[in-house]
């Protein structure tokens, strides 16, 4: 056995089930060695697309994602989507052969181009060390929540090693946990944490819990006082508490609290009576209102980031914040809190439900009803914007949330247009909405719609996309055709870079350099094997309707020509960020 065989045996041994990846010379044997072993392999046609396909893939099913490249501009091509990962802390194995030769023209520095996006670089650098490195790589990626980078040097990857794990570094731990709990406290800490190979300590936290994520008693007892205090609470839970649904609503019933989230967790309280969606620039009203008139914000695994919290204006002015975190460096990053706690959501809620009075809190008749009334965007009223030749992107998203399966999986590019999906399109629940956006860059929607869809084949995955985000992605419309995905991929077109156009508009700049003459997106979308409609107006919705009757043997590109004459309110929200 050699040492790209080991890497992938390995891998596999530690439950990994999807590899989605672009082959070259570097890679080729130890992917091979992962499907060998039983792991499913994801061709993409591009790196980024590939790497944004294992992080939606982790994300929605739970499982830690694989991304196989070609050394140097394999892996070039696909920082886009690392740099989104380790923001994300999303634990993500990133294998890459590495041309260690600098006369190669594939020799770039490997390590020093990961560790600029906050990964850890690690490298199998023997034949002796190919079975614990690979498992401590996938360790760090699943028990810190890290994305990894295991360089395999050219030299290295042909070398004979054992044919069994037991021999080289020690792999601290049972086996490695083939699940994992994200958090949301990523930004400061990946930047500011280990971004190089660090030595890995046999200290990480054990996968179910261990003492390093209960929280300090004095801290719990003053989140207690604090609850107990409060007559408005509100609780907002991030990517942290994605695990911890049944154990805060439990403490919400108990103290009478309302529940958001931040976008990436959206859809986590779906069916409660009390769920006010998400907070921050995507909020209705109602929420907004609400949040906004809380005098205890809990924060659960969540930022409170200057989107969640829309710089700053839904957080009490007069009452009190609270982050719970798995890290407490992430405490305070984004406002200022009166009260930090330190340890796992499920722990720490857990403990508060056995400690605080019953209360009714901010629940009553007079909420729940209109909660009931005005807590969806598509009740707010709206004056439709359509004139037969371009559709008001409300009406094109409400018409087809109408019209698609409740059971979906919804995937968002960044752009002007990514409001309308992200609040007009409901969830089933937190698995169903993705949200790539801690790098906010725009073309990693269809790869993430793809990722989610390979995670959630019980589900209709739905892509929605900016014209020029689609176009940027648009290599991977032949990987949705050939994996069969039932995908509707829909592309809100307003023949421009919106968020520029709408942007610079205002202030007389020229717009030439970021408006474009119209695309046939459908005969494009054709092109690659698809099904397409044109959308102009609701009655071509027809269309969407006739395809989901199905047989659905191919997907749907919706090409939707939308009104473009003023930017979106949330649009404005994010420039007071630039
Ligand atoms: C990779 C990347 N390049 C450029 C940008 C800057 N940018 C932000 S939104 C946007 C326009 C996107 O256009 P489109 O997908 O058509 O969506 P729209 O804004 O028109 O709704 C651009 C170019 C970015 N965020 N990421
Ligand atoms: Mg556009």
């Amino acid at each position: 056995m050699n040492v790209a065989e080991a890497v992938g045996r390995a891998l596999a041994a530690c439950g990994v089930e999807a590899v989605f990846g672009v082959v070259g010379s570097g890679n080729f044997h130890v992917t091979n060695a992962l499907v060998a072993a039983g792991a499913r392999f994801v061709a993409a046609r591009h790196e980024g697309g590939a790497a944004t396909m294992a992080d939606a893939y982790a994300r929605m099913s739970g499982r830690a994602g694989v991304l196989s490249v070609h050394q140097g501009p394999g892996l070039t091509n696909a920082v886009t989507g690392i740099a989104e990962a380790a923001k994300s802390r999303t634990p993500l194995v990133v294998l890459a052969g590495e041309a260690t030769d600098r006369r190669s023209n594939f020799h770039i520095d490997q390590d020093a181009l990961v560790a600029a996006v906050g990964a850890v670089a690690m490298r199998v650098t023997s034949g002796e060390e190919a079975w614990g490195r690979a498992e401590e790589a996938y360790r760090i990626a699943v028990e810190q929540r890290r994305t990894v980078l295991l360089s395999l040097p050219l030299d290295v990857q042909s070398q004979p090693c054992p044919a069994t794990p037991g021999s080289g570094p020690a792999t601290p731990g049972s086996g490695p946990a083939s699940r994992w709990a994200g958090s949301e406290s990523a930004a400061g800490s990946a930047a500011g944490g280990a971004g190089t190979a660090a030595p890995v300590a046999a200290a990480w936290p054990a996968p179910d819990g261990g003492e390093g994520d209960l929280p300090l008693a004095a801290e719990v007892d003053a989140l207690t006082r604090l609850l107990a205090e409060a007559s408005r609470p509100v609780f907002i839970a991030g990517r942290g508490a994605r695990h911890a649904r049944r154990e805060l609503e439990a403490l919400a019933d108990r103290t009478g609290a309302l529940l958001a989230t931040s976008a990436v967790a959206r859809g986590l309280f779906r069916g409660s009576p009390w769920d006010l969606d998400v907070s921050g620039g995507f909020a209705t009203p109602l929420a907004a209102e609400l949040i906004a008139g809380a005098d205890l914000v809990v924060g659960w695994g969540c930022a409170l980031n200057m989107w969640t919290t829309r710089h700053g204006s839904l957080v009490p002015a007069d009452g009190q914040v609270v982050q719970v975190d798995l890290d407490p460096a992430a405490i305070g990053v984004h406002v200022p809190v009166d009260l930090g706690v330190t340890g796992d959501v499920v722990a720490v809620a857990t403990a508060l439900t056995g400690l605080v009075p019953a209360a009714a809190g901010y629940r009553s008749a007079a909420v729940e009803g209109r909660i009931r009334a005005e807590g969806r965007w598509r009740a707010v009223p709206y004056e439709d914007q359509g004139d037969g030749g371009r559709i008001d992107p409300r009406t094109l998203t409400i018409g087809l949330d109408d019209l698609l399966p409740a059971e979906r999986v919804v995937a968002v590019d960044s752009g002007n247009f990514m409001g309308y999906p992200s609040m007009f399109l409901d969830v089933p629940d937190e698995n169903g909405f993705c949200f790539t956006q801690a790098f906010q860059s725009i073309g990693l929607g269809l790869a993430t719609a793809i990722g989610a869809a390979v995670a959630r084949p019980d589900r209709l995955p739905v892509a929605a996309l900016g014209d020029g985000g689609a176009l940027m992605g648009a290599a991977e419309l032949e990987t949705v055709v050939r994996l069969g995905l039932p995908m509707v991929v829909v592309v809100y077109d307003d023949e421009a870079y919106g968020a520029e156009v709408h942007h610079f508009g205002p202030h007389g700049h020229p717009l030439d350099t970021v408006t474009f003459p119209p695309a046939d997106l459908a005969a494009i979308a054709r092109g690659y094997g698809f099904a397409a409609v044109t959308v102009t107006r609701e009655a071509d919705l027809g269309g969407v309707a006739e395809w989901l009757k199905g047989p659905r043997d191919r997907p749907l590109l919706v090409h939707a020509k939308v009104t473009r004459d003023r930017g979106s309110w949330w649009l404005e929200e994010a420039f007071k960020g630039h």
